[in-house]
């Protein structure tokens, strides 16, 4: 089936244009012709962008976003608030993985992140069993991938360890856990899972090096052969003194001397580096995952954006809040309090700050999502319209409204999003929300109760 848009500006990978007309066929971009005239059958919108990849969620803890922000007994942290989250998670069945997964896709795609990288740990039973499918929780995942509609890059997570050294899990890990073989099994039919899913990416993660052993990251590392590799690295000052009291190494540097990190890879926060790690982690062309909302709220820290040559792209973790616009303008924000300045982020004197932010999370995100991103002929049509009537945006053309819609309009700017050819969310609305958010409550209620 072929349809036609029309876009009176849209950005192209080599900038801006205007009278954009797309023909879609199959899903795909099959024609790009700017500064065309509309034909009568085509679909008119303001503006267009393509749809970003929200490279690392876990999209479960949506259901408990805002239930940790209530003070504890002692000082607060990082490792308390993943106590709360084991809490959390501790009676969650397939099904309201599926409620909760959905309702984080959903809110997504309505602020314009069209394909998700989901790390995914969450495999057991709540005694610690696999399930009868062991990929049961998998599946969940994929079939809210497919009710949404969202692009999914399934990361099955690699769990056998509660810290440096091999050490054993303890019990609230017990849902995660799995041997090279068990893991091997649960992936493959993971994978199954994906295949009623359009251009749909099996990769698979090691969750930490606190979590996988030297020996197992390498067998994860043949595992995954050509498809991407995530891992959790760097988050917190004590993961950092962890690893250098067991290896002497800080954990981005013991991860780039001993294994083969390269373009395959996304190393998620890498928040505490020195300069030389900063460097090369650059040069060792993986993606830094960066997810400065959930950073924020965790207190992790800031990660070196300034002085990182590399790629990078950015992702919504704990989805404490969902909103790519706010993940782009946070991570330059961190800078300017951190630095004293503005604009630290563009790109040379004159440019915009929000291209500066835009192009190299699309190219980043794909890259860890593995797939390709931009309006390009081949490509998948993921699309994303703004409503050129946002206060934000009047008067403004070319990058300056990707500046207006990240610095000040935000998610309330996103109009339509196309996923794969098929619009998904009109008016700022996901076709299927009011269903969505109906058993979202449902469920929820239920876990909380
Ligand atoms: C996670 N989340 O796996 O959900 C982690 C916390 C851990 C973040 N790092 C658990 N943001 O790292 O052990
Ligand atoms: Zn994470």
């Amino acid at each position: 089936m072929t349809q036609t848009l029309f876009f009176m500006t849209a950005l192209l990978p080599h900038g801006w244009h205007d009278n954009v007309r797309l023909t879609i066929d199959a899903g795909r971009i099959a024609q790009i012709e700017p500064e065309a005239h509309a034909a009568p059958g085509d679909e008119r919108h303001a503006i267009g962008l393509p749809g970003l990849g929200n490279l690392h969620s876990h999209a479960f803890q949506r259901g408990m976003a805002g239930l940790a922000e209530r003070r504890g007994s002692g000082d607060d942290s990082f490792w308390t608030w993943r106590e709360v989250m084991y809490r959390f998670l501790e009676r969650m069945g397939p099904d309201d993985l599926m409620a909760i997964a959905a309702q984080a896709y959903a809110e997504m795609l309505e602020t314009g992140f069209t394909r998700v990288g989901e790390f995914h740990y969450l495999h057991h039973d709540p005694a610690g069993s696999a399930f009868a499918d062991p990929a049961a929780m998998s599946v969940a995942i994929a079939q809210a991938a497919g009710e949404t509609g969202i692009g999914l890059t399934l990361l099955p997570v690699f769990y056998a360890h509660g810290g440096f050294g091999g050490a054993a899990p303890n019990a609230g890990q017990r849902r995660f856990v799995n041997d090279l073989d068990s893991f091997a099994t649960l992936r493959e039919r993971a994978g199954q899972a994906l295949a009623a899913l359009p251009d749909a990416v099996l990769g698979l993660a090691p969750h930490s090096l606190r979590a996988a052993t030297p020996a197992q990251i390498a067998a994860l590392d043949a595992m995954a052969g050509r498809a991407p590799i995530h891992i959790h690295i760097a988050e917190q000052t004590r993961e950092v003194e962890d690893c250098l009291a067991w290896s002497g190494a800080r954990p981005v540097e013991w991860l780039l001397d001993h294994a083969p990190v390269d373009r395959r890879w996304c190393l998620v926060h890498a928040t505490h580096m020195t300069a030389d790690e900063t460097h090369a982690l650059a040069q060792s062309g993986a993606t830094a995952g960066l997810c400065p909302i959930t950073e924020a709220n965790l207190g992790d820290g800031l990660f070196p954006a300034r002085d990182y040559r590399g790629v990078w792209g950015v992702g919504s973790d704990s989805n404490v809040m969902i909103d790519a616009s706010e993940e782009l303008r946070l991570y330059e924000y961190g800078q300017r309090l951190h630095h004293r300045g503005r604009n630290i982020l563009a790109a040379a004197p004159g440019a915009s700050t929000g291209a500066a932010l835009f192009g190299p999370s699309l190219a980043g995100g794909a890259r860890a999502l593995g797939t390709a991103a931009g309006i390009a002929v081949g490509n998948s049509a993921d699309l994303v319209s703004l409503d050129a009537g946002h206060p934000g945006l009047i008067a403004r053309s070319g990058d300056a409204l990707l500046d207006g819609w990240i610095f000040a309009a935000g998610r309330g700017a996103v109009d339509c999003v196309w996923r794969h050819g098929r619009k998904v969310v009109t008016g700022g609305r996901h076709i299927a929300r009011e269903a969505i958010a109906a058993r979202y409550r449902a469920r929820l209620a239920g876990l909380l109760a």
